[in-house]
Protein backbone atom coordinates (compact mmCIF):
# COMPACT_ATOMS: atom_id res chain seq x y z
CA UNK A 1 0.00 0.00 0.00
CA UNK A 2 1.61 2.85 -1.30
CA UNK A 3 1.89 5.85 1.66
CA UNK A 4 0.75 9.34 0.77
CA UNK A 5 3.20 11.20 -0.62
CA UNK A 6 1.16 13.89 -0.33
CA UNK A 7 -0.36 15.84 2.78
CA UNK A 8 -3.09 18.05 3.46
CA UNK A 9 -3.86 20.66 5.87
CA UNK A 10 -6.91 20.94 8.48
CA UNK A 11 -6.74 24.38 5.75
CA UNK A 12 -7.18 22.33 2.48
CA UNK A 13 -10.21 20.02 4.60
CA UNK A 14 -11.71 23.29 5.70
CA UNK A 15 -12.03 24.68 2.29
CA UNK A 16 -13.80 21.12 0.84
CA UNK A 17 -16.27 21.90 3.78
CA UNK A 18 -17.02 25.21 2.64
CA UNK A 19 -17.31 24.28 -1.25
CA UNK A 20 -20.00 21.27 0.06
CA UNK A 21 -21.68 24.25 2.43
CA UNK A 22 -22.11 26.16 -0.39
CA UNK A 23 -23.10 23.74 -2.67
CA UNK A 24 -26.93 23.43 -3.86
CA UNK A 25 -26.12 19.43 -5.41
CA UNK A 26 -23.49 17.10 -4.52
CA UNK A 27 -22.28 13.92 -6.91
CA UNK A 28 -19.68 11.60 -5.48
CA UNK A 29 -17.51 9.08 -7.60
CA UNK A 30 -15.76 6.19 -5.40
CA UNK A 31 -13.34 3.29 -6.23
CA UNK A 32 -11.74 0.59 -4.77
CA UNK A 33 -10.12 2.64 -2.40
CA UNK A 34 -12.85 3.67 -0.09
CA UNK A 35 -13.08 -0.29 0.34
CA UNK A 36 -9.47 -0.63 1.08
CA UNK A 37 -9.91 0.13 5.06
CA UNK A 38 -12.44 -2.24 5.57
CA UNK A 39 -10.23 -4.98 4.08
CA UNK A 40 -11.34 -5.20 0.52
CA UNK A 41 -8.19 -5.75 -1.52
CA UNK A 42 -7.80 -2.69 -3.97
CA UNK A 43 -7.15 -3.55 -7.95
CA UNK A 44 -3.79 -1.92 -8.34
CA UNK A 45 -1.67 -2.36 -4.79
CA UNK A 46 1.22 -4.44 -5.30
CA UNK A 47 -1.06 -7.37 -3.56
CA UNK A 48 -3.78 -6.69 -5.66
CA UNK A 49 -6.57 -8.32 -7.18
CA UNK A 50 -5.14 -8.67 -10.55
CA UNK A 51 -2.00 -9.57 -9.30
CA UNK A 52 -2.82 -13.39 -9.65
CA UNK A 53 -4.87 -13.27 -12.45
CA UNK A 54 -4.36 -11.07 -15.72
CA UNK A 55 -7.59 -8.61 -15.70
CA UNK A 56 -8.72 -9.83 -18.92
CA UNK A 57 -8.83 -13.66 -17.80
CA UNK A 58 -11.28 -12.54 -14.93
CA UNK A 59 -12.80 -9.40 -15.84
CA UNK A 60 -13.76 -10.01 -19.45
CA UNK A 61 -16.75 -11.92 -21.80
CA UNK A 62 -13.63 -13.36 -23.43
CA UNK A 63 -12.42 -14.93 -20.01
CA UNK A 64 -15.86 -16.59 -18.94
CA UNK A 65 -16.02 -18.02 -22.73
CA UNK A 66 -12.57 -19.87 -22.04
CA UNK A 67 -12.61 -20.59 -18.39
CA UNK A 68 -15.80 -19.59 -16.39
CA UNK A 69 -15.17 -21.82 -13.44
CA UNK A 70 -11.82 -19.50 -13.07
CA UNK A 71 -14.02 -16.45 -13.15
CA UNK A 72 -16.51 -17.92 -10.71
CA UNK A 73 -13.65 -18.95 -8.66
CA UNK A 74 -12.79 -15.51 -8.43
CA UNK A 75 -16.27 -13.86 -8.00
CA UNK A 76 -16.89 -16.78 -5.51
CA UNK A 77 -13.74 -15.80 -3.30
CA UNK A 78 -14.36 -11.87 -3.67
CA UNK A 79 -18.08 -12.38 -2.42
CA UNK A 80 -16.91 -14.27 0.47
CA UNK A 81 -14.60 -11.86 1.57
CA UNK A 82 -17.34 -9.18 1.27
CA UNK A 83 -19.31 -11.32 3.62
CA UNK A 84 -16.52 -11.19 5.99
CA UNK A 85 -16.33 -6.97 6.25
CA UNK A 86 -17.89 -3.92 7.39
CA UNK A 87 -18.35 -0.63 6.05
CA UNK A 88 -15.66 1.62 7.36
CA UNK A 89 -16.44 5.51 8.66
CA UNK A 90 -15.82 6.34 4.96
CA UNK A 91 -19.00 4.73 3.89
CA UNK A 92 -20.75 6.23 6.70
CA UNK A 93 -19.52 9.65 6.50
CA UNK A 94 -21.45 9.37 2.75
CA UNK A 95 -24.87 8.34 4.16
CA UNK A 96 -24.64 11.19 6.20
CA UNK A 97 -23.92 13.75 3.11
CA UNK A 98 -27.11 12.00 1.69
CA UNK A 99 -28.91 12.91 4.38
CA UNK A 100 -28.23 16.48 4.23
CA UNK A 101 -28.56 16.88 0.19
CA UNK A 102 -31.41 13.81 0.41
CA UNK A 103 -32.77 14.14 -3.97
CA UNK A 104 -29.88 16.58 -4.62
CA UNK A 105 -26.72 13.58 -3.84
CA UNK A 106 -25.67 11.43 -5.90
CA UNK A 107 -23.31 8.17 -5.04
CA UNK A 108 -21.59 6.95 -7.86
CA UNK A 109 -19.50 3.67 -7.17
CA UNK A 110 -17.22 1.69 -9.38
CA UNK A 111 -16.95 -0.71 -6.76
CA UNK A 112 -19.43 -4.19 -6.78
CA UNK A 113 -18.81 -4.62 -3.38
CA UNK A 114 -22.34 -3.43 -2.09
CA UNK A 115 -20.47 -2.04 0.89
CA UNK A 116 -22.48 1.21 0.29
CA UNK A 117 -25.60 0.08 0.50
CA UNK A 118 -24.73 -1.97 3.38
CA UNK A 119 -23.51 1.06 5.04
CA UNK A 120 -26.62 2.61 4.17
CA UNK A 121 -26.68 4.81 1.72
CA UNK A 122 -29.87 4.75 -0.52
CA UNK A 123 -29.33 6.11 -3.80
CA UNK A 124 -26.20 4.31 -5.24
CA UNK A 125 -25.32 3.60 -9.11
CA UNK A 126 -23.37 0.99 -8.97
CA UNK A 127 -22.19 1.71 -12.65
CA UNK A 128 -19.95 -1.63 -12.72
CA UNK A 129 -22.54 -4.04 -11.68
CA UNK A 130 -22.94 -5.80 -7.93
CA UNK A 131 -20.90 -9.10 -6.51
CA UNK A 132 -24.61 -9.66 -4.94
CA UNK A 133 -25.91 -10.20 -8.44
CA UNK A 134 -26.20 -13.25 -10.97
CA UNK A 135 -27.39 -13.05 -14.11
CA UNK A 136 -28.24 -15.97 -16.84
CA UNK A 137 -26.92 -16.32 -19.92
CA UNK A 138 -29.67 -18.02 -21.87
CA UNK A 139 -33.23 -16.07 -20.15
CA UNK A 140 -30.94 -12.66 -19.13
CA UNK A 141 -32.77 -12.56 -15.54
CA UNK A 142 -30.50 -10.79 -12.85
CA UNK A 143 -31.54 -12.07 -9.75
CA UNK A 144 -30.26 -10.89 -5.63
CA UNK A 145 -28.75 -13.80 -4.64
CA UNK A 146 -27.39 -11.96 -1.60
CA UNK A 147 -23.95 -13.15 -0.75
CA UNK A 148 -24.91 -17.25 -0.35
CA UNK A 149 -22.60 -19.47 -1.72
CA UNK A 150 -22.88 -20.11 -5.23
CA UNK A 151 -21.77 -23.31 -6.58
CA UNK A 152 -18.63 -23.53 -8.97
CA UNK A 153 -20.50 -22.87 -12.13
CA UNK A 154 -24.04 -22.20 -11.33
CA UNK A 155 -27.10 -22.29 -13.23
CA UNK A 156 -30.28 -20.88 -14.00
CA UNK A 157 -33.12 -22.43 -11.70
CA UNK A 158 -35.86 -20.68 -14.81
CA UNK A 159 -33.67 -21.97 -17.65
CA UNK A 160 -30.77 -24.13 -16.58
CA UNK A 161 -28.67 -21.96 -18.78
CA UNK A 162 -25.22 -20.86 -16.99
CA UNK A 163 -25.31 -17.92 -15.07
CA UNK A 164 -22.46 -14.88 -15.10
CA UNK A 165 -21.88 -12.05 -12.35
CA UNK A 166 -23.97 -9.22 -12.81
CA UNK A 167 -20.79 -7.17 -13.25
CA UNK A 168 -19.56 -4.49 -16.18
CA UNK A 169 -16.84 -6.64 -17.73
CA UNK A 170 -13.81 -4.86 -19.39
CA UNK A 171 -14.76 -4.59 -23.22
CA UNK A 172 -18.53 -4.57 -22.11
CA UNK A 173 -20.44 -1.21 -21.82
CA UNK A 174 -22.49 0.17 -18.51
CA UNK A 175 -25.88 -0.12 -17.89
CA UNK A 176 -27.31 2.75 -19.99
CA UNK A 177 -29.52 3.74 -17.59
CA UNK A 178 -27.71 4.06 -14.69
CA UNK A 179 -25.05 5.44 -16.58
CA UNK A 180 -27.09 8.08 -18.02
CA UNK A 181 -28.04 8.70 -14.69
CA UNK A 182 -25.01 9.38 -13.42
CA UNK A 183 -23.98 11.89 -16.24
CA UNK A 184 -26.51 13.67 -16.42
CA UNK A 185 -26.11 14.25 -11.94
CA UNK A 186 -22.47 14.60 -12.62
CA UNK A 187 -23.18 17.37 -15.51
CA UNK A 188 -25.16 19.18 -13.00
CA UNK A 189 -23.79 18.70 -9.06
CA UNK A 190 -21.80 22.15 -8.03
CA UNK A 191 -19.64 19.75 -6.10
CA UNK A 192 -18.26 16.54 -7.23
CA UNK A 193 -16.43 14.29 -4.88
CA UNK A 194 -13.72 11.71 -6.04
CA UNK A 195 -12.97 9.31 -3.38
CA UNK A 196 -10.10 6.50 -3.60
CA UNK A 197 -9.83 5.36 -7.69
CA UNK A 198 -7.22 6.35 -9.96
CA UNK A 199 -9.21 7.02 -12.36
CA UNK A 200 -7.41 5.15 -15.05
CA UNK A 201 -10.97 2.87 -15.68
CA UNK A 202 -13.63 4.28 -18.82
CA UNK A 203 -16.17 6.08 -19.08
CA UNK A 204 -16.06 5.89 -15.35
CA UNK A 205 -12.94 8.20 -15.15
CA UNK A 206 -14.52 10.51 -17.90
CA UNK A 207 -16.94 11.99 -14.83
CA UNK A 208 -14.41 13.94 -13.64
CA UNK A 209 -13.45 15.59 -16.81
CA UNK A 210 -16.96 16.24 -17.48
CA UNK A 211 -17.43 18.02 -14.52
CA UNK A 212 -14.88 20.46 -14.64
CA UNK A 213 -14.92 21.46 -18.14
CA UNK A 214 -18.95 20.93 -18.85
CA UNK A 215 -18.82 24.80 -19.28
CA UNK A 216 -17.01 23.71 -22.66
CA UNK A 217 -20.34 22.76 -24.02
CA UNK A 218 -23.23 24.67 -22.04
CA UNK A 219 -21.64 28.02 -21.15
CA UNK A 220 -24.68 28.62 -18.68
CA UNK A 221 -23.09 25.88 -16.53
CA UNK A 222 -19.33 27.13 -14.91
CA UNK A 223 -17.13 23.93 -14.28
CA UNK A 224 -18.09 22.17 -10.60
CA UNK A 225 -15.65 22.30 -7.46
CA UNK A 226 -13.54 18.86 -7.88
CA UNK A 227 -12.60 17.51 -4.62
CA UNK A 228 -10.06 14.65 -4.83
CA UNK A 229 -9.72 12.18 -1.72
CA UNK A 230 -6.56 9.40 -1.91
CA UNK A 231 -3.50 8.20 -0.43
CA UNK A 232 -1.53 9.73 -3.52
CA UNK A 233 -2.39 11.58 -6.47
CA UNK A 234 -3.48 10.23 -9.70
CA UNK A 235 -4.65 10.23 -13.02
CA UNK A 236 -7.21 13.22 -12.13
CA UNK A 237 -5.32 15.42 -9.87
CA UNK A 238 -4.64 18.01 -12.24
CA UNK A 239 -8.43 18.31 -12.77
CA UNK A 240 -8.62 18.88 -8.83
CA UNK A 241 -9.97 22.01 -6.63
CA UNK A 242 -8.89 20.90 -3.46
CA UNK A 243 -6.48 17.36 -3.47
CA UNK A 244 -7.01 15.55 0.15
CA UNK A 245 -4.33 12.72 0.39
CA UNK A 246 -4.52 10.71 2.93
CA UNK A 247 -7.19 7.88 3.85
CA UNK A 248 -10.61 8.43 3.18
CA UNK A 249 -11.99 6.64 6.88
CA UNK A 250 -10.09 9.65 8.27
CA UNK A 251 -10.63 12.42 5.74
CA UNK A 252 -14.18 12.27 5.05
CA UNK A 253 -15.43 12.18 8.44
CA UNK A 254 -13.68 15.41 9.22
CA UNK A 255 -15.07 17.07 6.29
CA UNK A 256 -18.76 15.97 7.84
CA UNK A 257 -17.61 16.93 11.01
CA UNK A 258 -16.96 20.95 9.70
CA UNK A 259 -20.11 21.06 7.86
CA UNK A 260 -22.65 23.68 9.50
CA UNK A 261 -25.26 21.80 11.91
CA UNK A 262 -22.91 18.85 12.32
C1 LIG B 1 -16.14 -0.10 -22.30
C2 LIG B 1 -16.01 -4.65 -12.54
C3 LIG B 1 -17.28 0.15 -24.36
C4 LIG B 1 -15.26 -5.91 -12.59
C5 LIG B 1 -14.58 -3.04 -13.69
C6 LIG B 1 -10.55 5.05 -22.97
C7 LIG B 1 -9.20 5.10 -22.75
C8 LIG B 1 -8.51 3.90 -22.43
C9 LIG B 1 -9.15 2.67 -22.30
C10 LIG B 1 -10.50 2.64 -22.50
C11 LIG B 1 -11.19 3.80 -22.86
N1 LIG B 1 -12.49 3.45 -23.00
C12 LIG B 1 -12.64 2.10 -22.77
C13 LIG B 1 -11.43 1.59 -22.47
C14 LIG B 1 -11.18 0.20 -22.15
C15 LIG B 1 -11.45 -0.11 -20.66
C16 LIG B 1 -10.52 0.70 -19.78
O1 LIG B 1 -10.87 1.73 -19.23
N2 LIG B 1 -9.30 0.15 -19.62
C17 LIG B 1 -8.34 0.79 -18.68
C18 LIG B 1 -7.65 -0.32 -17.90
C19 LIG B 1 -7.36 1.63 -19.42
N3 LIG B 1 -12.83 0.20 -20.29
C20 LIG B 1 -13.76 -0.77 -20.53
O2 LIG B 1 -13.53 -1.84 -21.04
C21 LIG B 1 -15.18 -0.42 -20.13
N4 LIG B 1 -16.13 -0.75 -21.15
O3 LIG B 1 -15.33 0.74 -22.59
O4 LIG B 1 -17.18 -0.49 -23.08
C22 LIG B 1 -16.79 -0.87 -25.27
C23 LIG B 1 -17.63 -1.97 -25.47
C24 LIG B 1 -17.22 -2.90 -26.45
C25 LIG B 1 -15.94 -2.78 -27.07
C26 LIG B 1 -15.12 -1.69 -26.78
C27 LIG B 1 -15.54 -0.70 -25.86
C28 LIG B 1 -15.62 -1.26 -18.89
C29 LIG B 1 -14.86 -0.86 -17.70
C30 LIG B 1 -15.42 -1.57 -16.45
C31 LIG B 1 -14.66 -2.85 -16.15
N5 LIG B 1 -15.09 -3.41 -14.87
N6 LIG B 1 -15.05 -3.55 -12.51
C32 LIG B 1 -14.80 -6.34 -11.23
O5 LIG B 1 -14.82 -5.51 -10.29
O6 LIG B 1 -14.42 -7.48 -11.14
S1 LIG B 1 -13.34 -1.85 -13.64
C33 LIG B 1 -12.60 -2.04 -12.08
O7 LIG B 1 -11.32 -1.48 -12.22
C34 LIG B 1 -13.26 -1.25 -10.96
O8 LIG B 1 -14.66 -1.27 -11.01
C35 LIG B 1 -12.69 0.14 -11.18
O9 LIG B 1 -13.40 0.82 -12.16
C36 LIG B 1 -11.32 -0.16 -11.72
C37 LIG B 1 -10.31 -0.10 -10.61
O10 LIG B 1 -10.09 1.25 -10.34
P1 LIG B 1 -10.25 1.78 -8.83
O11 LIG B 1 -11.56 1.40 -8.27
O12 LIG B 1 -9.88 3.20 -8.88
O13 LIG B 1 -9.17 0.93 -8.00
P2 LIG B 1 -7.57 1.01 -8.09
O14 LIG B 1 -7.08 -0.16 -7.33
O15 LIG B 1 -7.14 1.23 -9.50
O16 LIG B 1 -7.19 2.35 -7.29
C38 LIG B 1 -7.49 2.44 -5.92
C39 LIG B 1 -7.19 3.88 -5.56
O17 LIG B 1 -7.53 4.06 -4.20
C40 LIG B 1 -5.71 4.23 -5.71
O18 LIG B 1 -5.61 5.50 -6.32
C41 LIG B 1 -5.19 4.26 -4.26
O19 LIG B 1 -4.18 5.24 -4.08
C42 LIG B 1 -6.46 4.68 -3.52
N7 LIG B 1 -6.54 4.22 -2.13
C43 LIG B 1 -6.14 3.03 -1.61
N8 LIG B 1 -6.46 2.98 -0.28
C44 LIG B 1 -7.07 4.16 0.03
C45 LIG B 1 -7.13 4.95 -1.16
N9 LIG B 1 -7.68 6.18 -1.20
C46 LIG B 1 -8.20 6.66 -0.01
N10 LIG B 1 -8.19 5.95 1.17
C47 LIG B 1 -7.62 4.72 1.24
N11 LIG B 1 -7.60 4.06 2.39
ZN1 LIG C 1 -32.11 -18.36 -17.30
Amino acid sequence: MPLPTEAHSDADIRRAAELLARANSVAVLTGAGVSAESGVPTFRASDGLWEGHRIEDVASPMGFRRDPKLVWNFYNARRANVGKVRPNPGHHALVELEKRWGKRFTLITQNVDGLHRTAGSQRVLEVHGSLYRTRCTGCAKIEDRGLEPLRELPHCPHCSAMLRPDIVWFHETLPEDIWQEAVEEVADCDVLLVVGTSAVVYPAAGLIPLAKHRSRWDDTRPGASVVEINLARTDASDLVDVGLYGKSGEILPKIVALLPGS
